[in-house]
C-alpha cells in the first residue's frame, strides 16, 4: 500500500512538473492544495527511502551500527520483534551482515535472534526442507560459538513447528534435532564436495546417527528420506567473502577418518581428520563442532614411513629438526586446550589409494601456503644469484 502511494505521489508530482504556473490555475484550489500535499508527502517519502537505503549500508558495513542509524532516525523501532522483521526481510541487506548481528553474543541480539527464527515457520517441513530455508535466510557465522547459538535457536523452532518428530521431550528432543542438523550439513558436504572422493552411502548415514534419540534410533524411513534429499540437491548457502570457519568446514580439500599415533603416550586413536586452509584438524566424532587437534602445516614436511604395528603409514615431521616439538594444540580430557607434544605426527590410513590421496593432498596443501611460497621463490632467487 505505502509503495502503491509512493509511487503515485512521484507520478502526481512529475506530472505537475509538466505545466506552467499558468496551467495550474486552471486546477481547482482542493485539487491544488491536494497536490501540494502530495509533493509535500512525496519529497518526505523520498528522503526517508534515501535514509533506509544509508541504513541498509550502514548494516552491510556494520551491523550494529546500522540499526542504531536506523532507530535514531525513526526508520526502525527499537524492538527485538521489529529489528528481527527487518532482518527477516532481508532487503537490500548482505546476508554476511545478518548472520553477524544474528550471532552476537549480547542479551538483546540473542533476543533478536530467537525473534527472528520464529519468523521461520516450519511446520510440516522435513528437517532438510527446514535447514534449507534457516541456512538462505542469512549466513551463519564462522565462529563456532555463533553457529551453535543459532543452531539451537533452529532446533528449538524446528521442534516447537513440528511437535512428535522426535520422540524424547525436553532439552533431549531438542538436542536430537541439534545433532541431526549437524549431521545434515556435514552430510551435504561429503556429498557434494568434489574433492571428497570417500561419499557416505545412506547405510553410513544411518549408523552415523545411532543413538542420537536420547540413547534410541531415528526412523529409518526418515534417514533415507533425508539422505536422498540432499542427494538429490546441496544445500544453497548465501555468498561469502570465503574467510572463516564455516567456509572451512564446508570446504575441505579432504576428510576421512585414520589412525594417529600419541604424542608422549604412544596410543592409536581413530580420528575423523579434515584437511583446508593450510592446517589439519582432527575431531573424536564427524559431528563434533570443535576440533580435538589442530596441525597447522606450515614449516611441516610429510614422507611415507614403515610401522611395525599400522599399515599404510605417514608422517609430517620438521625437516632438519627431529626433536623439535611441532607447533599444534589440542584438546586434553578435561577440556583445556594445550599445545602437542608430538616431534612428529605418525598416521595410518585405511588402504594404500587413501594414504596416498592424503600425501597428495597434504603436498598440494602445504605448497599452496603463501609463505612456503613466498619461501621457495627467494631460496630460488638466491639460488639464481649464486649461480651467476
Ligand atoms: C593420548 O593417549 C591420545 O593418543 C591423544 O590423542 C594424544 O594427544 C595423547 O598424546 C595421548 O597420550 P591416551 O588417550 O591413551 O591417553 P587424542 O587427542 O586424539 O585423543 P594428541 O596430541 O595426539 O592429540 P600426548 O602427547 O598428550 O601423550
Amino acid at each position: 500500500m505505502v509503495s502503491f502511494l509512493v509511487s503515485f505521489c512521484m507520478y502526481v508530482y512529475s506530472f505537475s512538473q509538466c505545466f506552467s504556473p499558468k496551467q495550474l490555475t486552471v486546477l481547482g484550489k482542493q485539487d491544488l492544495s491536494n497536490l501540494t500535499k502530495f509533493i509535500s508527502f512525496s519529497r518526505k517519502s523520498m528522503q526517508r527511502n534515501k535514509q533506509v537505503a544509508m541504513g541498509r549500508k550502514k548494516f552491510n558495513m556494520d551491523p550494529k551500527k546500522g540499526i542504531q542509524f536506523l532507530i535514531e532516525n525513526d526508520l526502525l523501532k527499537n524492538t527485538c520483534e521489529d529489528i528481527a522483521q527487518f532482518l527477516y526481510k532481508g532487503e537490500g541487506l548482505n546476508k554476511t551482515a545478518i548472520g553477524d548481528y544474528l550471532g552476537e553474543r549480547d542479551e538483546f541480539n540473542i533476543k533478536v535472534l530467537h525473534s527472528f527464527v520464529e519468523l521461520h515457520e516450519f511446520t510440516d517441513l522435513n528437517l532438510v526442507q527446514a535447514l534449507r530455508q534457516f541456512l538462505w535466510s542469512f549466513r551463519l557465522p564462522g565462529e563456532a560459538q555463533k553457529i551453535d547459538r543459532m543452531m539451537e535457536a533452529f532446533a528449538q523452532r524446528y521442534c516447537q513447528c513440528n511437535p512428535g518428530v522426535f520422540q524424547s521431550t525436553g532439552y533431549v528432543y531438542v538436542y536430537t534435532c541439534y545433532v541431526l542438523s549437524f549431521a545434515i550439513i556435514m552430510l551435504n558436504t561429503s556429498l557434494h564436495n568434489p574433492n571428497v572422493k570417500d561419499k557416505p552411502t545412506v547405510e553410513r548415514f544411518i549408523a552415523m546417527n545411532r543413538g542420537i534419540n536420547d540413547g534410541g534410533d531415528l526412523p529409518e524411513e526418515l534417514l533415507r528420506n533425508l539422505y536422498e534429499s540432499i542427494k538429490n540437491e546441496p544445500f544453497k548457502i548465501p555468498e561469502d567473502d570465503g574467510n572463516d570457519l564455516t567456509h572451512t568446514f564446508f570446504n575441505p580439500d579432504r576428510e576421512g577418518w585414520l589412525l594417529k599415533l600419541g604424542g608422549r603416550v604412544k596410543t592409536w586413536k581413530r580420528r575423523w581428520f579434515i584437511l583446508t586452509d593450510n592446517c589439519l584438524y582432527y575431531f573424536e566424532y564427524t559431528t563434533d563442532k570443535e576440533p580435538r587437534g589442530i596441525i597447522p602445516l606450515e614449516n611441516l614436511s610429510i614422507r611415507e614411513v614403515d610401522d611395525s604395528k599400522k599399515p599404510n603409514c605417514f608422517e609430517l615431521f620438521i625437516p632438519d629438526n627431529k626433536d623439535q616439538v611441532i607447533k599444534a594444540c589440542k584438546t586434553e580430557a578435561d577440556g583445556r586446550v594445550v599445545e602437542g607434544n608430538h616431534t612428529f605426527y605418525r598416521i595410518s590410513a585405511p588402504t594404500t589409494e587413501e594414504k596416498d590421496e592424503w600425501i597428495n593432498s597434504i603436498k598440494a596443501a602445504i605448497s599452496r601456503d603463501p609463505f612456503y611460497e613466498m619461501l621457495a621463490a627467494r631460496k630460488k632467487k638466491v639460488s639464481s644469484v649464486k649461480r651467476h
